[in-house]
């Protein structure tokens, strides 16, 4: 570690979520500094790391790697990308915050957890960020708390403002419905068996090439089950929400209820504009965990096996949205490294 004990973090991609991700290590979280960044298109590294004290830019990720003065990997490049960055960052032993979804098929996930077994030792936290918002980490406690009972239902509506451009039916699951996955495996701390997904007429809003919105259900090894609306063209701004129900009581997340202005006749709040609002403070702390126990020698946080299990749902998401019906969803056992 180099600047007086400062993690020294490579940032593979510098598109919205890299370049956030930079800003952030570098202006809000203690005890890290980018040492170097990464990206195909060398222009908008160049420019990234012209902003950044002591950061170099590379195209290539191997390179970025072995530079001087990096201790640590984070990788926010596109998720096919994901599998040959991190696995070069095990040849080095380096820790890693991966950005969601670990990578975009349980093959590929699968391989990775392989590595990292055969490293011997968990090197990977994956950017489940949902984990870090206060809100899901007080619905946590609640539930783990035995409080309300046995949970029956999860009830999520995951609302953007707008799809990308080229957003894909399949990628509204594997990019944003892997949200929900990762929640209610975490929530619950049960496995997801099967998925069934229907669609009402598209929204005239709906992109080209995308079914929006879209509702989702998943029937977990507990014996819940889980539904998501996944709206992408909402239009109004960026809303999740959350709702437990339990056999005690329920208790839902998300509201915004923040600040209710009354005024001219009306009462309300305001809605975020995208993630980067909406979760801005669970990033924070997700990055500041991360570098707190990295500094540490430790490993916490949304492992590989979440990664490949939310890899291997998104997966039986996908069949059913192409295939129609019902699909479940096989897991390999569970390593004990996971357990
Ligand atoms: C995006 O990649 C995210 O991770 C956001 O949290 C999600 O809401 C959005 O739909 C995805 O495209």
């Amino acid at each position: 570690m180099s600047q007086q004990g400062s993690l020294g973090v490579a940032v593979i991609g510098t598109g919205r979520m890299g370049a956030d991700h930079v800003r952030r290590i570098t202006e809000v979280i203690s005890g890290a500094h980018v040492a170097a960044v990464v990206d195909l298109d060398t222009d908008r590294a160049k420019a990234i790391a012209a902003g950044v004290e002591g950061c170099t830019a590379f195209a290539d990720p191997a390179e970025a790697l072995t530079a001087p003065g990096v201790d640590a990997v984070l990788v926010a490049s596109p998720g096919p990308a994901h599998e040959a960055a991190l696995l070069t960052a095990f040849e080095h032993d380096l820790p890693v915050l991966c950005e969601k979804p670990l990578t975009p098929d349980s093959a590929s996930a699968l391989r990775l957890l392989e590595a990292e077994r055969r490293l011997g030792h968990r090197r990977v936290q994956v950017g489940f960020m949902r984990r870090y918002d206060r809100e899901y980490v007080k619905l946590k406690a609640l539930l783990d708390s035995g409080e309300l009972g046995r949970p029956l239902m999860l009830h999520n509506r995951h609302r953007n403002a707008d799809a990308p451009p080229g957003f894909t039916d399949a990628m509204a699951i594997n990019d944003s419905v892997a949200h929900e996955v990762d929640v209610t495996r975490w929530l619950f701390g049960q496995e997801i068996t099967a998925v069934t997904v229907l669609r009402p007429r598209p929204s005239a809003h709906a992109p080209e090439g995308l079914s929006d919105p879209q509702f989702v259900v998943f029937e977990t090894d507990g014996g819940a089950l889980v539904d998501v609306e996944i709206f992408l063209s909402a239009r109004y701004g960026y809303q999740v929400q959350a709702e437990a129900v339990c056999e005690n009581g329920t208790a839902r997340i998300g509201d915004g209820h923040d600040m209710l202005v009354n005024a001219a006749g009306r009462w309300g709040g305001t809605v975020t504009p995208s993630y980067l609002e909406r979760f801005e403070d669970a990033y924070d702390r997700q990055v500041q965990a991360w570098v707190d126990a990295t500094r540490r020698g430790e490993v916490t946080g949304p492992s590989t096996w979440d990664g490949y299990a939310v890899a291997a749902v998104s997966e039986a998401g996908v069949r059913a949205q192409t295939e129609g019906g019902r699909v479940e969803v096989r897991l390999v056992e569970r390593p004990g490294l996971y357990r």
